[in-house]
This record gives C-alpha cells, sequence and structure tokens, in this order.
C-alpha cells in the first residue's frame, strides 16, 4: 500500500481530490465514445514496464459504460515491492477510473493475486470504487455471469503453472536460438538438433495449462449455478462455451490488450484495442500514391 500512496502522492482515502487532479495525458476529447452496458478489463499490471499504459489509456477515452468491471491484477504489487516503477501515464489510468466513478460508472474491483493487498478492503468503498471478492454479473437478457480473477485455482494448476508464463516472446527467442545453434553445428559438422521441437512441446503444455484452466473456472460457474463466468489471469483472451457454461476471458493489457463488452441487449464481444487503434490510422491517413 505504501508504495501506491507514494504513488499517487496521496492519502489513498482522500481519492476524490485525486480525481479533482490533472493527469499527465490530457483526456481526449472523442465526438461520441462508444457506449457499452458492460466492460470488463483486468491484468493491466500497472507499475511494470510490460504494461501498454498508453494503448488502456486510449481505450478509456473512446469508450463509456454503465458498469466497469476490474477483474484484477491491475496494479502489480509484487513488482512494485522488488523495484519501483511508475511513470506518470499509470497515475493517469487510476485518474481515469476514479473520473468514470465520479462521472456515475459503477466500479467494481476484484483484487487478482498481483494486487491482493488490496484484498484486505473488501466490502469497502474507495471513491466510488467497489471492492469485492468476486461478483455475480446481470446481464441485460437476465444471464447470470460469475466474475473472478481466476488465481484461486493456482493451487490445482500449480504442476502446470509455470507455463503460463511461456509466451510467444519465448517461443520466438527459442526459434532465434534454434537457428543459431543449428548454424554453428552445421559449421562443425555436427547433426541438426531440434531446440525448436522442445519448445514446441512446451507450447503445447502451455495450450494444454490454459485449457485446463478455462474448465476448472467452468465448473466453478457450473456448481455456482449460473450460466457462465468470466475471468482474468492468465493473459489469454476468449470467448467460448464449455459444456454449457459460457467462459469469457478479458485478457490483459500487457501483450493482447484486449477488453471484454457487453453491448446493451446482453450481447458479449471481445475488443482488440491495437486492431481497434491500427484501423483508425490507416482510415485517418490520406491516401498514398502507389510507388
Ligand atoms: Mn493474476
Amino acid at each position: 500500500m505504501d508504495a501506491i500512496t507514494q504513488a499517487l502522492g496521496a492519502d489513498v482515502t482522500d481519492l476524490a481530490s485525486f480525481a479533482a487532479s490533472r493527469p499527465s495525458v490530457p483526456e481526449r476529447v472523442v465526438e461520441e465514445r462508444r457506449r457499452y452496458r458492460t466492460i470488463w478489463i483486468s491484468d493491466v499490471h500497472l507499475g511494470t514496464r510490460g504494461c501498454n499504459a498508453d494503448l488502456l489509456i486510449d481505450f478509456l477515452d473512446h469508450t463509456d459504460s454503465d458498469t466497469l468491471y476490474l477483474v484484477g491484477d491491475i496494479i502489480d504489487g509484487w513488482r512494485l515491492k522488488k523495484k519501483f516503477y511508475w511513470p506518470a501515464t499509470h497515475n493517469d489510468i487510476i485518474w481515469r477510473v476514479l473520473k468514470r466513478a465520479k462521472r456515475g460508472t459503477r466500479i467494481v474491483y476484484i483484487p487478482g493475486n498481483h494486487d491482493e493487498m488490496f484484498r484486505q478492503f473488501t466490502g469497502l468503498n474507495f471513491g466510488g470504487v467497489e471492492i469485492k471478492r468476486q461478483a455475480v454479473h446481470e446481464t441485460a437478457d437476465g444471464r447470470r455471469l460469475l466474475v473472478m480473477h481466476g488465481d484461486e485455482f493456482d493451487a490445482i494448476m500449480l504442476s502446470h503453472r509455470w507455463l503460463a508464463h511461456l509466451g510467444d516472446a519465448a517461443y520466438n527467442l527459442a526459434m532465434y536460438l534454434n537457428r543459431v545453434v543449428n548454424s554453428y553445428r552445421r559449421w562443425r559438422g555436427l547433426p541438426y538438433w531440434s531446440l525448436s521441437k522442445h519448445a514446441k512441446h512446451r507450447v503445447k503444455k502451455s495450450v494444454e495449462f490454459i485449457s485446463r484452466f478455462e474448465e476448472i473456472v467452468a465448473d466453478a460457474a457450473r456448481a455456482r449455478g449460473v450460466q457462465g463466468v468470466i475471468a482474468g489471469h492468465i493473459h489469454t483472451a476468449e470467448i467460448r462455451e464449455i459444456d454449457g457454461i459460457e467462459y469469457y476471458n478479458d485478457g490483459d493489457w500487457v501483450e493482447g490488450c484486449t477488453a471484454l463488452v457487453e453491448h446493451h441487449d446482453g450481447r458479449m464481444e471481445l475488443l482488440h484495442w491495437a486492431d481497434e487503434v491500427n484501423a483508425r490510422v490507416v482510415t485517418d491517413l490520406p491516401a498514398r500514391e502507389a510507388a
């Protein structure tokens, strides 16, 4: 908590005055914000270099909703404790969230494992932000969806846990190393040795990890007697059905930069914000002459 208080330069109990301050990146005035009934985001990891703060700021400036769920790992307390990293843009995100609360958006914050220090405040309300351990969201058409971060199942997932962190970057690095190693081996007249085969095996394990997680989370929803579940934690955005249970994962703002939204009719959609921004840039640019 100290790190966060220090970062905000304010007393956390006085968030109203923080919301009244000015962000370093001014709020963009967009003609009309896209309005949704509900927005879910998670795994923002504020306080780390991995966080794509600029894209998230852009997302927050272009959208609005009646309810916003923050589904955990919003602030990375683990990293902040090790190394203090808090650029102004990270404050800007908190500022925007509090501003939304002030404007009347209902905000529900479900802390994850990286921001578990906020779990001690479960049941409290900070500047219009309700802190909860889990929630049941009712969609416009009456479906009930359990909302949870998802680290609740880490103990069951333990055997696969480390695999969750194997991402594309690691895979690409492995592919690169594979080329380097084998050009050396070729030069020395040694037979081909497949690092990629090894790496691919791990990627397969990673896929197994994800589907195992999805199944366990869906089971939890079934046990609660609800129609579906919304989680974060594994940084893998998804909408799918698992044995009659709707499974949703809102992804992350480290790699995927995704948000889950509910339209006013209850329809759910995953927004890939980098794609949205790229499409916008292409439309905004004047047509180039063919070379
Ligand atoms: Mn997590």
